[in-house]
């Protein structure tokens, strides 16, 4: 049911490292056109690092891991490109729909071509609101049920951070600074709560996920960390301050649900005079480029 590129199937066929990509961060999470040019740059700096990038979403039905230049342009172009998360997939497939997967959708899918490492922006997490609404990302539950390394930024500030480490706790998921002490605040290099893990280069990375597999456990993910640098992250004061604003805008226009995030995500691009997107897009950098360094690490393991 899959349809795995021949690259990426080449790539795996022959244990060369591989780094899955997730597509809602290029369908819903960028602006046009700057959203094409991110995701061929992301392909761009896998094969830096010396890995076969695989862009995965879902095209007429079809769930592709690996996805040509016409096909990564369908993503970022099309309007009814839905968002599927990893509980969309199977009504995507009966239905010939097609769909930009988040990160527990992209999760899925990597493992079962057999793809060990992701890189993404920020994970799903806690939504502020969630005493009311019982708002948690689907990607927090999938990982505690998936074999596969995330690199990642963090989570957004706009998420009940505490809140979001506490369910990776609850749920199991392995977390793990990258070479900081700190749980990354996706704009900013430090969210302000601590992680309990270091680990310090992409071999200690490979070995971890050695010992996940000897000790035969739950098949639960590793969440690497991976700070956005602090000279190219939101400059803190400003964000405290717009993300605050923010949230009493969300609150005075009664925006509530699914249109929150979106609606959080734009007002702080237009109030930071883009900063926070150069910020994501360097945070996005970052995991991409480390996630093929942890990639190279465990193919060569
Ligand atoms: N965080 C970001 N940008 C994104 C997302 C998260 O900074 O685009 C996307 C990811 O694909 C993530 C998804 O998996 O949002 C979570 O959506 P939800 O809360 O609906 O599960
Ligand atoms: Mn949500």
């Amino acid at each position: 049911m899959l349809v795995v590129s021949e690259e990426v199937r080449e790539a795996l066929a022959a244990h060369r490292p591989v780094v899955a990509l997730e597509s809602t961060i290029i369908a819903h999470g960028l602006p046009r056109p700057r959203n094409l040019q991110v995701a061929l740059e992301l392909e761009t700096a896998v094969r830096q690092e010396g890995a076969v990038p695989a862009t995965i979403a879902v095209l007429d039905g079809e769930p592709r891991v690996g996805l040509d230049k016409e096909q990564l342009e369908r993503v970022a172009n099309e309007d009814a490109m839905r968002k599927l998360g990893h509980r969309d997939l199977p009504l995507a497939v009966a239905t010939g729909a097609s769909g930009a997967t988040t990160v527990s959708a992209t999760a899925l899918l990597a493992a079962r071509a057999g793809v060990r490492v992701f890189a993404t922006g920020g994970l799903g997490g806690v939504h502020r609101e969630w005493t009311l609404t019982q708002d948690e990302s689907a990607d927090l539950g999938l990982l505690a049920r998936t074999r596969i390394t995330v690199v990642c930024a963090g989570v957004k500030s706009i998420l009940d951070v505490p809140a979001t480490l506490q369910r990776l706790e609850t749920l199991g998921v392995a977390v793990a600074g990258y070479a900081t002490a700190r749980f990354p605040g996706f704009y900013l290099s430090d969210s302000g709560h601590p992680v309990d893990w270091t680990l310090e280069s992409p071999d200690e990375v490979s070995a971890v996920m050695r010992a996940q597999d000897a000790l035969d456990g739950p098949e639960s993910a590793l969440i690497v960390a991976n700070p956005v640098p602090e000279a190219e992250q939101l400059d803190p004061e400003l964000h405290a301050r717009v993300l605050a604003d923010a949230l009493h805008a969300c609150e005075a226009e009664g925006v509530t649900g699914q249109a929150v995030t979106p609606f959080l995500l734009d007002y702080l691009v237009r109030h930071t005079d883009g900063a926070s997107l150069s910020a994501n897009l360097a945070a996005v950098r970052g995991n991409v480029r480390l996630a093929g360094r942890i990639a190279a690490a465990w193919a060569g393991a």
